[in-house]
């Protein structure tokens, strides 16, 4: 059987949650089963082509509901997992028993474990340090910014090398990796090694770059890196220069796209929060209550670079 699966690219926690998807199928449903990955973007343009549907059975794990009749399995954990009321009644009436959906959950990959021991019997304990540290980073657990930005953990090294990748060919490469050998093994494969040691070195640099553009004020770290090159970054990297700073909002761009990211500090939490997601869903985006983004089609800098200055001055006030 032909399974495709379609996962959140360029994210731990997508790539993981592929992992434990195939694990499960394999176990409970095709010992046989080929899978094909495809990695998926939030994109400002529609997110589905109904021919990409294109295996026997498909799959979407960590990324937004589509109602296709096509789409086999579904697991997500976003709050704006739908696009449209439409999208959350049409998910409502399925009673395939294959489409699931909590956002209580930190990580999808811990969700997709979860359900899949609940409801199918499936367990596979060599995959337990994946799910673990899946979990602290979608859920931002980690005890300090030192933590996240040395990058000691074989996890950690991991999400960088996955975060930053523009190989569309690369995580699927990886995710049969992450679904059957331990993380420390996979970090030392050379075909990683040869990925994370540039990655690793431009990290350092754009600590520095983050440095020069970033200003704290009012407990809001602002910086705009549009026209520097630098696509991304680790999210982390703010809260170790600001220990101070609340929430982090950036401008960042690449080729398809200009983003404005809108992130909280994990380690400095005021008693109320605003709710970022509901914040960047105004502008058209979405995400957490910690952590959300809002995409602008490429090279539209002074819309976004008006947005971000909107969401700068509401953050500084009380939600
Ligand atoms: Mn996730």
């Amino acid at each position: 059987m032909k399974v495709r699966v379609f996962f959140h690219d360029r994210c731990f926690d997508g790539a993981c949650s592929a992992a434990v998807f195939s694990r499960f199928f394999r176990a409970k449903i095709d010992p046989s089963a080929e899978f094909h990955y495809t990695g998926l973007a939030h994109k400002a343009s529609q997110l589905f082509d109904e021919s990409e549907f294109d295996g026997d059975a498909n799959a979407i794990v960590d990324f937004k509901y589509t109602p296709s009749d096509r789409l086999t399995w579904w697991f997500d954990h976003h709050q704006s997992a739908f696009l449209s009321p439409d999208d959350q009644a049409h998910f409502a009436r399925d009673v395939s028993g294959k489409k699931f959906f909590d956002p209580k959950f930190k990580s999808c990959t811990k969700f997709i474990a979860t359900v899949t021991a609940q409801k199918f019997g499936f367990h596979a304990p060599d995959l337990d340090d994946l799910i673990h540290w899946a979990d602290i980073i979608d859920g931002a657990l980690y005890p300090d910014s030192a933590t996240a930005v040395r990058m000691e953990a074989p996890a950690m090294k991991l999400t960088l090398t996955i975060e930053a990748t523009n190989d569309a060919t690369f995580l699927p490469h990886l995710i049969p990796m992450l679904a059957s050998r331990p993380l420390a093994e996979i970090v030392a494969d050379p075909s990683i090694q040869a990925r994370f040691q540039p990655l690793y070195q431009a990290h350092l640099e754009s600590i520095d770059v983050i440095r020069g553009h970033a200003s704290c004020r009012d407990g809001v770290i602002f910086f705009d890196l549009l026209g520097t090159g630098m696509e991304g970054y680790n999210k982390f990297i703010p809260y170790d220069l600001f220990p101070q700073g609340v929430y982090t909002v950036s401008l960042t761009e690449s080729s398809y796209r200009t983003k404005i990211s809108v992130g909280s500090n994990p380690w400095n939490h005021p008693p109320r929060m605003h709710n970022l997601a509901t914040i960047c869903e105004r502008y058209g985006g979405g995400g957490h209550p910690a952590v959300g983004a809002i995409s602008f089609e490429a090279g539209a800098h002074e819309k976004a670079r008006q947005a971000a200055a909107e969401i700068v001055q509401l953050l500084k006030t009380q939600p």
